[in-house]
């Protein structure tokens, strides 16, 4: 008879546990070894009489007897339990006499409580029915940390007990929860070798319903040093302007921009200590402060693009010893009035108080000689929307979250500056050679505030509807939190390559479909932890948008533990064809095809057995690839198209979180 397999050991992560070992050193003089696991489920005792047979739901593969190979994966196990395998070696003459079974034993423990490796849990945002939550990475980890479970439940109904879920993050979004109620939450590591112990509990409120306010203590805080934050700031600037003796004006257009800020800040004042922005509607000259450029320094190359008030140029600028840089030089077009001169150079004293990596740089204005010039920065990609139309499918996830990061952190620094952006938009992000994307076209803000007439109407006009929240297209409220909406549109614009968000679908289309509380749906091959955050980003209540410093710090973990960009959203579709709106399916494939210009995959379409639109509707990416779409350009196209069919409907309230 054989001997026993030798070395037994396991192996555990997060879904399987590994049994692998050596054969035995007698094999009985055969060829014909096999091994058959045998399981026992113990109880803590660890006595004999205290085991019972495994569950029959545990799964071994390949399979838990007649084993050619020395290992096995087994799958669906408990946590907290202890088992023991015993690995037995069979050969053709096994049971044939012997009394003793050539046995291994191994017993594995798939809940080794460990110390916590999880110190404070953070909540970033909370809104009615979901709370972010963040914690620090554990600073000495004897094991690679696998992934994070957090477990939660209602502080009042403890005894109607937990719910759980897990990431691969140092950050969560649990959703699913009520309105105004305390939770309990504790988060535990869980490592190769299993789970660590629970970090302390922490209690987290979600938001009212109505007030749109997350009732915690953070909020409380930061209106709190809003205000002393404010008031030293004025006492600070007050002194500055009376040494420059520049006193009056300035106080005046400081009180204004207190009360713009005011009136604009639903719950993100700036914080003490930031620079705040100045409107530039507040200066006799607005020109004054900003940087006059000798133009016998300017060097204009070649055009690069249509701007509003003429052409904009690139070229080189020089400055008395330093290295020519690189400009892009914007220009106002000859026969102009002094309104338009006025207009056009607003956006240079905009620009030219911000000093941010992701803000583009102001270099100065030639305002003295002709023609009126704005330079800045020159930006190798242009704008973002058309760089990512250009390179479709070229970029890891990681680019894109950095490209999105880049965005946020030009956008935290604005709305901590007290500055609303009014038309953030992939079109008004450039982006350099080496991907950095920096914020630029501040030059809406005065088109929709200076005219006596509305400048916009709901049926188009100057908002860009697309972008823009609805409280701000209905009742012009432009705050931060309305930029944050924009936003999330652009982190949808950067997710699908520069998708046209809403497609073609008219402009009051898009306003209704928001009031009745659809939102774009998840783009191809977009992890669904963005996707959470575009929906957050797109709460109508406006208090419930989270802070653009939320959103960088959540993006900044994303970034140093990709991992968590892997989980997909896979129901890229809304989930069933009863969802289906009554559309009207009537057009035939071929026309179809033919107006996204993918006529080509016809044949196709037709073999596999899509000859109608409605058929075509309820298609999953993967038969989309399995018919022989095989190119990623194309498959996006297409599978925009279908999400455009059947009409965008997911709503904020029913998309789960959990993964
Ligand atoms: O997509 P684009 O190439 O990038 O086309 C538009 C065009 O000018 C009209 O706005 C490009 N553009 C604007 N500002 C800059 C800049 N600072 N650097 C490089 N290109 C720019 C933009």
């Amino acid at each position: 008879a054989p001997s026993a397999p030798r070395n037994l050991i396991f192996l555990i992560n997060e879904t399987a546990l590994f049994l692998t070992w050596s054969p035995p050193s007698d094999s009985g003089g055969r060829k014909d070894l096999t091994y058959n696991i045998m399981c026992q489920r113990c109880g803590a005792s660890g006595g004999e009489e205290d085991c019972e047979p495994c569950e029959t739901d545990l799964r071994f593969v390949p399979r838990p007897l007649g084993l050619t190979g020395t290992s096995v994966a087994i799958l669906d196990f408990a946590t907290h339990a202890n088992y023991t395998f015993h690995v037995e070696t069979v050969n053709g003459v096994s049971g044939l006499g012997g009394n003793t079974r050539p046995l291994a034993n191994i017993t594995v423990t798939t809940d080794q409580t460990g110390p916590s490796l999880v110190g404070v849990v953070r909540k970033d945002w909370a809104s009615d029915n979901s709370i972010a939550l963040s914690w620090p990475e554990a600073e000495q980890q004897p094991n690679v940390i696998l992934d994070y479970e957090i477990k939660y439940y209602d502080k009042e109904q403890e005894q109607s007990g937990y719910s759980s879920t897990r990431t691969k993050a140092l950050s969560v979004i649990v959703t699913g929860l009520k309105p105004s109620t305390v939770y309990v939450f504790h988060v535990r590591a869980r490592t190769a070798a299993g789970f660590t112990a629970y970090s302390d509990t922490f209690d987290f409120s979600t938001g009212d319903e109505d007030s749109g306010m997350a009732a915690d203590h953070g909020q409380v805080l930061v209106v709190v040093t809003a205000a002393v934050g404010g008031f030293s700031l004025l006492i600070i600037l007050t002194l500055f302007f009376l040494i420059t003796g520049r006193c009056q004006g300035i106080i005046k257009a400081q009180l204004k921009s207190e009360d713009k800020r005011r009136a604009d800040f639903h719950n993100a004042p700036p914080f003490p200590g930031i620079k705040t922005y100045v409107d530039p509607d507040t200066y006799e000259d607005p020109t004054q402060a900003v940087h006059e450029i000798d133009p016998s320094r300017i060097r204009i190359e070649r055009v690069i693009g249509a701007g509003e008030f003429g052409e904009v140029c690139s070229g080189r600028l020089r400055t008395p010893g330093q290295k020519e840089i690189p400009v892009a030089i914007k220009t106002l077009k000859g026969g102009y009035v002094e309104r338009q001169r006025r207009d056009f150079l607003r956006e240079a004293s905009i620009v030219g108080q911000f000093d941010n990596p992701n803000i583009i740089r102001l270099e100065g204005v030639v305002t003295k000689s002709r023609p009126v010039m704005i330079v800045v920065e020159y930006m190798r990609n242009g704008s973002l929307d058309s760089f990512l139309r250009q390179h479709d499918d070229h970029f890891t996830l990681v680019q894109l979250v950095g490209m999105l990061h880049g965005v946020a952190s030009g956008m935290a620094y604005l709305s901590d500056m007290g500055y609303v952006h009014r038309d953030l938009a992939a079109r008004n992000v450039l982006v350099d050679e080496g991907l950095v994307c920096k914020v630029s076209d501040f030059g809406l803000s005065r088109v929709l505030e200076d005219h006596t007439e509305p400048a916009y109407n709901t049926m188009g006009g100057k908002i860009p509807v697309r972008w823009t929240a609805p409280e701000a297209i209905t009742y012009r409220k432009f705050s931060s939190a309305s930029d944050v909406w924009s936003y999330g549109i652009v982190m949808w614009e950067v997710m699908s390559y520069g998708e046209r968000p809403y497609w073609e679908m008219s402009n009051q289309d898009v306003i209704l479909s928001i009031e009745e509380g659809y939102r774009l749906p998840v783009p191809m091959d977009c992890p669904g932890v963005l996707h959470q955050l575009m929906l957050h980003c797109w709460q109508k209540e406006r208090g419930q948008r989270p802070h653009f410093n939320s959103v960088v710090s959540f993006l900044d973990k994303l970034i140093r533990n990709p991992s968590s960009l892997l989980t997909l959203v896979d129901n890229s579709f809304p989930e069933s064809p009863e969802d289906m709106p009554g559309y009207p399916l009537f057009i035939s494939i071929g026309e179809w095809l033919d107006s996204i210009k993918m006529s080509q995959y016809k044949h196709q379409f037709l073999a596999a057995g899509f000859t109608t639109l409605d058929s075509v509707s309820t298609m999953r990416i993967e038969d989309i690839r399995r018919i022989g779409v095989s190119l990623i350009g194309h498959q996006r196209r297409i599978v925009s198209s279908i999400q455009s069919l059947r009409l965008q409907v997911l709503t904020v309230q029913h998309n789960g979180f959990h993964n």
